[in-house]
């Protein structure tokens, strides 16, 4: 059984980063998503016969035109090598907040998820922002040195939730039957406090960036994070991560103020590779994605998990990051589990 394995390289750098806003303001402005015309040479096979044809033998549930379920056989929990699987994997996360399984898609599955991505890429929604770590609002009565004072250039574009229908490749592996429970069972979380996160623009998206951008020290809303790499720039993006650095309890703002001034002591670093599944507690490890480089876009769907079934993303966070807000966003803000600041 190929186990989980995290692999990392502390002390990296932080090279710079697109200045589009100065200020310690938020502000966002829409541009238009400009084609790049891309430098890889994958086919695009939306659609394929070769797709419909293996869907239909295995059943409409079944990922092995996705997945490698030969290796990570999450459709089988009684089988032999599950067990095994979850243990790798609660090890890594237990060690350092972090498990990535590679391959996890196979190289026919990708051509299908980079296909889906690369058609609904017009509809993204770019952004630049100065940002702090928890994507809140200046607070001037605060001292100058603290967190939510520290403010980054942000600049990237997220394709939403609603660009991604039920029977396309990202929707089919996130509503899959066995892929809940497999990434439930491997953060070692009860049935209870576990549900897809419920956010018509954020349960399932891809992260799309481009050269110079990357996305800056901050936690993420929802508890944790399941993040599939599609398509990396020609260098750059790794992915840099300080574990578990708060707690549902503790802000840890000494801390995190640390990291964010420079020093890169406890931090990790990993390169992902097309087909890799990160599985990753966000909400608690502050992280950043260092900026690419090269013409080639770069594509990474992340899928939200939340310990509340009726969990979404504030109105602020959500208007930030894709453009738009709706009715239930508003009904629904505030309600966490949690008292941290966003
Ligand atoms: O693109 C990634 O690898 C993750 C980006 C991220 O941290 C986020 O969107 O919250
Ligand atoms: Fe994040």
């Amino acid at each position: 059984m190929p186990g989980a394995a995290c692999v990392f390289f502390p002390g990296s750098a932080f090279a710079g980063h697109f200045r589009k806003e100065s200020g310690a303001q938020m502000v966002d402005c829409l541009v238009s998503v400009f084609d790049l015309s891309e430098m890889d040479q994958t086919r695009a096979v939306a659609g394929s016969e070769s797709a419909a044809t293996s869907q239909e033998k295995e059943g409409a549930t079944m990922l092995h035109d996705l997945v490698d379920l030969e290796r990570y056989p999450i459709d089988r929990p009684d089988g032999a090598g599950y067990g095994q699987m979850i243990a790798d994997l609660r090890q890594s996360l237990a060690e350092d907040g972090c498990a990535v399984l590679r391959g996890f898609v196979h190289a026919e599955g990708l051509e299908q998820l980079l296909a889906e991505a690369r058609a609904a890429a017009p509809r993204a929604y770019r952004s630049f922002s100065r940002t702090n770590a928890y994507f809140s609002t200046d607070n001037p009565s605060l001292p100058p040195g603290h967190p939510v004072r520290h403010f980054f250039d942000r600049s990237n574009a997220f394709i939403p939730a609603d660009n991604f229908p039920g029977g396309g490749p990202l929707r089919r592996i996130y509503d899959d039957p066995g892929f809940l429970p497999f990434i439930r069972e491997a953060l070692d979380e009860p049935e209870n406090r576990f549900f897809r996160y419920d956010d018509p623009l954020a349960d399932v998206i891809v992260n799309m960036a481009e050269e110079g951008e990357g996305f800056p020290w901050h936690f993420d809303t929802n508890n944790h994070t399941v993040t599939l790499a599609i398509q990396n720039a020609q260098s750059g993006g790794a992915f840099e991560y300080s574990p578990m650095l708060r707690t549902s309890d503790d802000e840890n703002t000494v801390g995190v103020a640390r990291v964010l001034d420079g020093d890169l002591s406890g931090v990790h670093r990993l390169e992902l590779e097309p087909g890799d599944l990160q599985i990753f507690r966000g909400r608690y490890s502050l992280h950043r994605v260092a900026p690419l480089r090269g013409p080639r876009r770069r594509f990474v769907a992340i899928f939200s998990f939340a310990e509340r079934p009726d969990m979404c993303g504030g109105v602020e966070r959500t208007r930030q990051l894709y453009g738009r807000v709706l009715p239930h966003h508003l009904e629904r803000a505030g309600l966490r589990d949690d008292a941290l600041m966003d």
